[in-house]
């Protein structure tokens, strides 16, 4: 029989199944009119359980420290993220994502449609990303992705590049983790995380107790008022360090797009807010289908961090 020999495995033997000689392919083009003699490599179940395991809790282990997190990957939170983490290879940063799916609103343009528009000057983080658009001519104030899922695509693949980076999705954050500064104020220190599908089981399961991340710079991009949006302000209501949240406000696209950038700030000692959540806090405006604000958001939110560790 076919053994294996890994580092904690000791000898195991492999699938009952027949053993034949496993195709060796440098290129898929290799393949081709080959598909009779066709063999994977052979494999043991366990073997693809420890793959993905021992890597999930070393990776749990090296980001229970982190840096930065970063709640939520939309668009806002993706373009966050990738600028930090080219900027600043040095610091950890996890993204924690409740959706098994990261991307949040950003797969579709408006009412379901596919394209995306992007006023300029967000064209500029296109150009960075090397996302191809359409600009409509000199005097266009917007330019058009062909596909919102390109845009959330290859911003997500750049940042699960990064090796400075951990997605950790299916995973929401619960709550956020405070110290006080004695004068009465709290600053915040990490994140508390369950699986998302716990978490959703709260009201109907005893006592499912969650796990924590530590980090000095926390980044809340959770989106506008919903099931899981606005958690991080929401829970700065709750806690009294901010009085009341002034509600997103109507649809006016000039107004929202503008106020959601320049306000991307730090709200709380180590909570930085950007992205749709931000309209909870200031009764901003929303934008609708329009997702340059979100890109730039990101883009002041990395800053607004960066600033942090620069100080
Ligand atoms: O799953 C959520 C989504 O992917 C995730 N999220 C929310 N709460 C979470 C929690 N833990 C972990 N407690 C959480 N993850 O956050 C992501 C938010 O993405 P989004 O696309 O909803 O927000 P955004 O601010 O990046 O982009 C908003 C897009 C909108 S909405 C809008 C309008 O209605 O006018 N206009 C634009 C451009």
């Amino acid at each position: 029989a076919l053994h294996t020999k890994g580092p904690h495995s000791g000898a195991v033997p492999l699938s009952g199944g027949p053993v034949g000689k496993t195709m060796q392919a440098k290129t898929v083009e290799e393949m081709h009119g080959a598909w009779d003699s066709f063999k994977f490599a052979p494999i043991r179940e366990s073997q693809v359980s420890r793959a993905m395991t021992r890597r999930y809790f070393a990776d749990l282990d090296h980001y229970a420290e982190s840096d930065i997190v970063i709640v939520g990957a939309g668009s806002c939170g993706l373009s966050t993220a990738y600028v930090l983490a080219k900027a600043r290879p040095d610091l950890k940063i996890a993204i924690i994502e409740a959706g098994v799916a990261p991307g949040g609103g950003a797969w579709l343009g408006g009412q379901l449609f596919s394209a995306m528009v992007m006023r300029k000057p967000a064209d500029a983080f296109l150009r960075e990303l090397g996302v191809p658009y359409e600009d409509e001519g000199d005097n266009s104030s917007f330019v058009v992705v062909k596909h919102a899922a390109l845009f959330t695509s290859t911003v997500l693949s750049k940042v699960l590049q990064f090796p400075n980076v951990k997605l950790f999705n299916a995973t929401a954050v619960e709550d956020l983790i405070t110290r006080t500064d004695g004068k009465g104020g709290i600053r915040i220190a990490g994140v508390v995380t369950n699986w998302t599908l716990v978490s959703m089981h709260h009201d109907d399961q005893s006592c499912m107790d969650p796990n924590t991340i530590n980090a000095p710079v926390v980044i809340s991009t959770t989106g506008h008022d919903g099931p899981f949006g606005a958690f991080s302000v929401k829970r700065l209501v709750s806690m009294q360090q901010i009085s009341a949240l002034g509600g997103m406000r109507g649809l006016d696209m000039n107004v929202a797009e503008d106020a959601i950038v320049k306000n991307t700030r730090e709200i709380a000692p180590g909570l930085i807010v950007g992205g749709m959540e931000l309209s909870e806090v200031d009764g901003a405006n929303r934008m609708g289908p329009t997702f340059g604000a979100m890109a730039l958001s990101g883009v002041k939110a990395a800053e607004e961090a960066l600033k942090i560790f620069d100080a």
